[in-house]
């Protein structure tokens, strides 16, 4: 059975104990079993796409060099990379497209549980899509915008709109040279799909180009639609304090963990959850009340506007289970272990699946419709409270961890704004003068490859240690939480000139900007600093770089792409899977930089990590003919 130190993470260790006392399987367990893994699927080198297959290249160059069809290594890991971006980006958009649907629901009249939130940022959408709100009511706006927004998804003619208008002119410039300016959102996805059928397109090259145009439908197209809609009907998140990892689970409460990664149906679960009828329910029960907590991306998206606790990120969804204290575990879509069902038999715990998309056979299914959301919720919440006294030993970790969210694109900044307010003037004059050496976009999974939480946590300290101010997302905002790094007090553990900014505002160096759709914070926020002016014309000048220490998922594929693809060089832990082809492992980490601006970096270790993204950052400082950081660095270097 795995050992404890799997994880970095104390409240993971020991319930990670506690299955092994127990005899119950783990991931980790399972990723023992499967060693050792196939090479050639870890190097790309495999194709089943017909049935002449599957095949595979000889590595060593001794046995085949080409597939039955005589597709070769360049073709195979590029076809391969590029149905991985297309899954991501699907995911992703998917998502968007379900919340502008939501939004339609409601001006249509199909739904009162949803209204518009956030009208400020309707109107600031609107005025993107270049839809006219004067004397118009909400009403209309929120018709009006949803119907320009759902038609970007299928469009046949012209380019997405929002790429457009929401990237730097100079971006949209680059990738209209580069000929990979997204046309519509499923159109890019649906002709990866064609591309890479038998005996379509095997220029790697060209694979790739397309590649980067429907990573870019997802960063600056389903992603960002998807965020902000989210704020439209949830509202805007402002910075909130929360608490993270398994002690957030309550001894004496019922506990319903939502886990997946959509905010439609858990917005609604934890508003109704303290409803005076269901808390008495639950107390009549013996317990003292409802805890909801989340968990991975939902957990993100909860705590970013409400601030309600996250139990923990991907690798805990089974310790979640494993302390016996949680009586329903609810999933909507993405990143829900199959494990769940056959753990959860182990335990009281019910697995809830709710989404059309998502089901698993033996799990309850209990479908959500936006039109009938407050009923679906309530008829989850009794579930649970009825399963309370169902509960068997109950281990809980002690560990929780206070931390602060709600760093959007449009509040991070006015608070560092400062007098100036609302500007990104005093983060760019930071840059200019050397207190900031640069910034980091730190995202994205867990993967058993790597020591739990290890890649993230290391990483995050090297780089604020050497005056890089961190955005954070996903996972590994949920394991910056956890250790601390959430805080305003981590000012304490970073370079003289990131603490004096983090002392003076009073915030954390690691800022939490969302789960993994809101990636595109990321992206506008690059472009906010880009208009702010004294740093170049474009993403691709600036002082920045992006990771992924512990990535697993075929989403953190396209956010990596389209990361790059905006000009931004990205490090990931664990290699794409394309070492099977030089040409194309070439490409991605060397000549893609001259035509896009941005390129790709594999390093597992990840302090080696974060030099090469310092490296990365000076280069770029220098280019700008920026002074060198004002103070004495960590990482000192010579080229
Ligand atoms: S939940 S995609 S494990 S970040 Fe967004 Fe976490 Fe990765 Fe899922």
């Amino acid at each position: 059975m795995a050992k404890e130190s799997v994880s970095i993470d104390k409240a993971s260790r020991q319930m990670i104990k506690r299955a092994a006392s127990e005899g119950i399987e783990t991931v980790w367990d399972r990723y023992e079993q499967m060693q050792p893994q196939c090479g050639f699927g870890s190097l790309g080198i495999c194709c089943k796409i017909c049935s002449m297959g599957p095949c595979r290249i000889d590595p060593f160059g001794e046995g085949p060099q080409a597939g039955i069809c005589g597709a070769n290594a360049d073709t195979i890991a590029a076809r391969n990379l590029i149905r991985m971006v297309a899954a991501g980006a699907a995911a992703h958009s998917d998502h968007g497209r379900d919340i502008a649907h939501t939004l339609k629901l409601v001006v249509d009249g199909g739904t009162r549980d949803y209204s518009v939130k956030d009208e400020k940022k309707l109107k600031e959408v609107a005025a993107r899509y270049g839809v006219e709100t004067e004397g118009k009511d909400v009403t209309q706006i929120a018709k009006e915008v949803s119907e320009v927004v759902l038609n970007e998804f299928g469009k046949q003619e012209g380019t997405l709109t929002s790429a457009e208008v929401y990237a730097p002119p100079a971006r949209v410039e680059t990738w209209k040279k580069a000929g990979v300016m997204p046309r519509s959102v499923d159109r890019e996805i649906v002709e990866v799909m064609h591309r890479t059928h038998m005996g379509v397109d095997v220029d790697y090259k060209n694979l790739m180009q397309h590649a980067i145009r429907t990573s870019l439908s997802d960063g600056w197209g389903g992603s960002l639609i998807a965020t902000e809609f989210s704020d439209i009907l949830f509202n805007g998140p402002e910075p909130i304090r929360f608490s993270a990892n398994l002690g957030v689970l309550e001894e004496d409460s019922v506990n319903i963990v939502l886990h997946g990664h959509e905010p439609t149906l858990s917005e609604i679960i934890a508003a109704v959850s303290q409803e005076k009828e269901l808390v008495k329910m639950a107390k009549d029960k013996g317990a003292k009340g409802i805890n909801i907590a989340g968990m991975c991306c939902t957990g993100n998206e909860i705590l970013m506007r409400h601030g309600i606790p996250v139990a923990g990120d991907f690798l805990q969804q089974e310790l979640a289970v494993i302390t016996g204290a949680v009586e329903a575990m609810v999933v909507d879509v993405q990143c829900i272990m199959p494990a769940l069902g056959p753990l959860c038999d182990c335990f009281h715990t019910k697995l809830i699946t709710t989404s059309p998309k998502c089901k698993m056979e033996g799990v309850e299914h209990i479908e959500f419709h936006e039109d009938k959301a407050v009923e679906t919720a309530r008829v989850i919440i009794k579930k649970a409270i009825e399963n309370f006294p169902n509960r068997g030993k109950v281990e809980i970790p002690q560990e929780k961890e206070k931390a602060v969210a709600g760093f959007t694109t449009e509040v991070v900044f006015n608070i560092l704004g400062g007098k100036y307010r609302s500007t990104y003037r005093p983060l760019n004059n930071a840059v200019i003068e050397g207190r900031l050496r640069g910034a980091a976009g730190v995202v994205g999974c867990n993967n058993p490859k790597i020591q739990h939480n290890y890649g993230h946590i290391a990483m995050l300290k090297e780089l604020i240690k050497n005056d890089v101010l961190i955005v954070t997302t996903g996972c590994n905002a949920i394991a910056a939480a956890k250790a601390g790094l959430l805080r305003p007090e981590a000012a304490s553990m970073c370079g003289k000139g990131l603490q004096e900014i983090c002392e003076t505002v009073g915030i954390p160096p690691v800022l939490h900007v969302g789960s993994c759709v809101d990636n595109s914070r990321i992206l506008t926020i690059l472009a906010a600093v880009v208009k702010e002016g004294g740093l170049g014309d474009d993403i691709s000048d600036l002082p920045v770089a992006g990771a992924a220490p512990e990535w697993m998922s075929e989403k953190a594929v396209s956010i990596g792409m389209y990361f790059v693809a905006s000009g931004v060089y990205t490090v990931i832990a664990t290699p794409l899977p394309v070492l099977g082809s030089k040409k194309l492992t070439k490409y991605l980490t060397e000549d893609m930089e001259k035509e896009i601006g941005g390129k790709w970096a594999f390093e597992e270790d990840p302090i080696k990590a974060a030099h090469m993204m310092i490296r990365h950052i000076d280069r770029k400082r220098k280019a700008l003919k920026l002074k060198p950081p004002m103070y004495k660095q960590a990482f000192a270097y010579k080229e």
